[in-house]
């Protein structure tokens, strides 16, 4: 008997591992759905393609856009690929509700793609989209430059769509039902000059096909395109082109067909306008179409309210910013609002107790995502920051953010680090990369953006949240506990030491910032104790607004906050600094090995392996950098500890941490400064300067700055300095390269990672605001 109770305890924990948590959902059933949600249903929640629409439902009916340049070597364009080499592309306005307008320079090419929805119906209003193409400089050819538009709507496994053609060949409008939209029309409008004449002469394609799922509609038209077509214009310019063909399948794809995609190609040539309408079934009394001067005086009006919007939130004119600045603070946001996303599926789990991964059941997403090109999905704790600039746009959003985020919870109180959820997400990522494991925490940072919300959230909706975010203090507390009383490790290292300079940390967000050399259950992660002392706080707080106890939570927040007690198990002597303990040796190295020749064979390549010429002890590991400033991150060192010095010493060092661009990742006296990991990984977090962390150090001086203390004059000082550096160079990379990017050089400021990564970068608004 006592061993078939072993075996039901086991299994109980192996299923509680990898099943959802048992509390009410933090957002109540179908608060997201067209009944009570209408003014957010449709949106541009497709960050990964150009441009794009969903709704918030499961299996959504999408709309989108692709296009091509006829010319030799163009490329047709749909999702968002750095490959594709645009010069630039992201929304310069858009409000995270009912508009947008987006700039794309793609070769000569500007195109303009904007958006307005209108309210009415059931079903989440209608809206209407504008694409604008324009020859962009004055590098084209001599030839009129051609282009073609595809406009689509797909089917994602449920719903039906129709055509209805003009002279056999024009799409000139798609109707459709679908259990979450009732009946609708897409409406393709005839194109126009930018004057708002017709245009002298274009020509009409169109295509019929199903595709395996939405993640295959790229090849679906790719591999439908025929350069058979001549374009026959008037003035007797003939040429040929590439237009949508008869579809005769994917080669090679046994898949079900899933989507039915229905597409309308228009090929003219620059300057046109074309104009696409969608129309509820369920709206009964149209102020007529929302298109032509209707639709251009509800962008006009939209664009006035947004710029007034954001100087009341952001005060950026009255701060003296003058308009680049402006308008660069403004795309950012936007681009932050136009990456949010509306995802659906299954992530895929692993726990220690299973030999398999285990798929968690179907949910829903609605969350920013770090890079619409590489990184088009939810990731942990880059949402909190996210959510810190959200969070002041507009709070309800952010709100029902966080809940989507809660709602992803196992019964343990996990929450998975990064969601791949549905077909087009999973289509993105190597499969090593895609089960998640049930030990790996990610920050807690969702909480800082919770702690912002919180004077303004509703009590109902706290009240909602408050037993999942128990769940997830406890699963922090408990599974990422340390080796002495109120420490903290991170788990889930790289298992194998040797193979690695340093082995990484994925869970603590700072993938191969460097930790004790040589894994160990005795080691003491100083970051992650301070991200449970500012949870510790905010479990507190929340608790104290539902009144419900809070004591054990202040409990924890005072011994976390105690600053002996960090001095005590953190502080390390010899480095004049903070430090993360743990098996260490100080003296490792990377040495080419060249493997043994097998005779015939050609020679190995020669890999690196990892040499310790010093055996590691239990001490404090030798690494100054953003583990170390955590105390004083996130302002847990009193305004008079004598350790703020130090700290603000090494900050301020150019040999240490202080960069033109920013704070630097890693000191740069540190051995570990940009040096690889192995052969194939580069330095990341390894001197680089990282927005969301500078984010947080300029947050903590501007609070030092504000407090009595012997350091007052200083901090103020480093604060007005490192804000001033940090607005300058991404500023300055954004208008020298078109983008924001993933992080930026510690020794000439260029942005490197991917790009466009809009993620922590737009934190910059923010700190243009001086809004922490
Ligand atoms: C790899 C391979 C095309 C790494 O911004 C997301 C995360 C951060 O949370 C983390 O702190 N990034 C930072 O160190 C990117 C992580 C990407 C991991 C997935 C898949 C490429 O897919």
């Amino acid at each position: 008997a006592g061993s078939l109770v072993l075996l039901w305890g086991r299994w109980r924990a192996a299923a509680r591992a990898v099943s959802p948590h048992p509390a009410e959902p933090a957002l109540p059933p179908g608060a997201t759905g067209p009944d009570s949600a209408p003014h957010r249903f449709w949106g541009s929640y497709r960050p990964h393609v150009y441009f794009g629409m969903k709704t918030r439902s499961p299996r959504s009916v999408v709309t989108g856009l692709m296009w091509l340049q006829q010319r030799d070597g163009a490329e047709l364009r749909h999702t968002c690929e750095q490959s594709d080499g645009l010069q630039r592309y992201g929304w310069v306005m858009h409000d995270g509700q009912s508009f947008g307008l987006q700039d794309i320079h793609d070769r000569g090419l500007l195109l303009r793609t904007e958006f307005v929805k209108r309210p009415g119906g059931r079903h989440g209003g209608e809206w209407s989209w504008r694409v604008t193409a324009r020859q962009d400089g004055g590098a084209a050819g001599s030839q009129a430059a051609l282009i073609s538009l595809f406009f689509y709507v797909a089917t994602d496994g449920q719903g039906t769509l129709r055509p209805h053609l003009e002279d056999g060949t024009r799409l000139a409008a798609v109707s459709g039902t679908s259990e979450e939209l009732g009946d609708f029309k897409v409406t393709f409008l005839r194109p126009s000059t930018d004057s708002g004449d017709d245009v002298p002469y274009c020509s009409y394609h169109y295509l019929d096909a199903w595709s395996p799922g939405l993640h295959r509609l790229t090849d679906v038209v790719r591999s439908s395109l025929s350069s058979r077509f001549v374009f026959t214009p008037p003035d007797g310019s003939r040429r040929r082109f590439v237009a949508v063909d008869k579809f005769r399948g994917l080669p090679g794809a046994e898949e079900a067909a899933h989507s039915h995609l229905l597409l309308h190609q228009v090929t003219l040539r620059l300057p046109a306008v074309v104009e696409v309408t969608f129309e509820s079934g369920s709206v009964r009394e149209r102020r007529g179409a929302l298109a032509g001067p209707v639709l251009t005086a509800e962008l006009a009006r939209h664009q006035a309210a947004f710029e007034r919007r954001f100087e009341e939130t952001f005060g950026l004119e009255h701060k003296g910013f003058p308009a680049p600045q402006r308008r660069f603070a403004q795309a950012a946001l936007s681009n932050m609002l136009g990456g949010m996303g509306h995802f659906h599926g299954r992530s895929l789990l692993r726990s220690p107790l299973h030999h398999h991964p285990v798929s968690f059941p179907e949910r829903s997403l609605f969350t920013a995502v770090p890079s619409r090109s590489f990184f088009p999905r939810g990731f942990l704790w880059d949402e909190g920051f996210h959510q810190l600039l959200l969070a002041r746009w507009d709070p309800e959003l952010s709100r029902e953010v966080v809940a989507h985020w809660l709602d992803l919870m196992t019964a343990e109180g996990w929450i998975p680090r990064e969601q791949i959820l549905g077909d087009e997400a999973l289509a993105k990522v190597p499969p090593e990369f895609v089960v998640q494991h049930s030990d790996t925490a990610n920050p807690p940072a969702l909480l800082l953006a919770l702690q912002r919300l919180l004077g303004s959230a509703p009590p109902s909706y706290l009240r909602r949240l408050f037993p999942r975010l128990r769940s997830w203090y406890e699963w922090l507390n408990t599974t990422q506990s340390g080796p002495l009383p109120y420490t903290f490790r991170w788990r889930g290292r790289d298992p194998d030491p040797e193979r690695f300079l340093n082995p990484k940390t994925l869970a603590s967000g700072l993938d191969d910032y460097p930790r004790a050399s040589h894994p160990s259950e005795d080691e003491r992660h100083l970051d992650l104790r301070c991200w449970m002392a500012l949870a510790s706080r905010v479990l507190a707080e929340a608790a104290e607004r539902l009144e419900e106890p809070s004591e054990p939570y202040r409990h924890m927040e005072r011994a976390l906050s105690d600053n002996e007690l960090l001095e005590r198990l953190h502080w390390a002597h010899e480095l004049g600094a903070f430090a993360d303990f743990g098996n260490h040796s100080g003296a490792v190295g990377l040495r080419r090995e060249v493997g043994r020749a097998t005779p015939g064979r050609p020679p190995p390549a020669p890999r690196l392996v990892r040499v310790v010429h010093e055996p590691p002890r239990p001490r404090f590991v030798s690494a100054l950098g953003y583990v170390s400033l955590f105390p004083l991150l996130l302002r847990l060192l009193r305004p008079d500890s004598p350790r703020l010095e130090p700290l603000l010493a090494a900050m301020s060092d150019e040999r240490r941490l202080w960069s033109p661009f920013g704070l630097r990742s890693l000191s740069r006296d540190s051995p570990m400064y940009m040096q690889r990991n192995t052969e194939h990984d580069p330095p990341y977090w390894r001197g680089s300067v990282w927005i969301n962390i500078n984010y947080l150090a300029l947050r903590a001086l501007h609070g030092y700055a504000e407090q009595p203390g012997p350091h007052r004059e200083r901090a103020a000082k480093l604060y007005r300095e490192l804000r001033h550096n940090l607005i300058h160079n991404l500023y300055r990379q954004y208008a020298e390269s078109g983008y924001l990017w993933e992080h930026y050089s510690d020794s000439t400021g260029r942005g490197q990672g991917s790009h466009p990564f809009t993620g922590w970068s737009a934190l910059v608004v923010l700190v243009m605001a001086e809004d922490y």
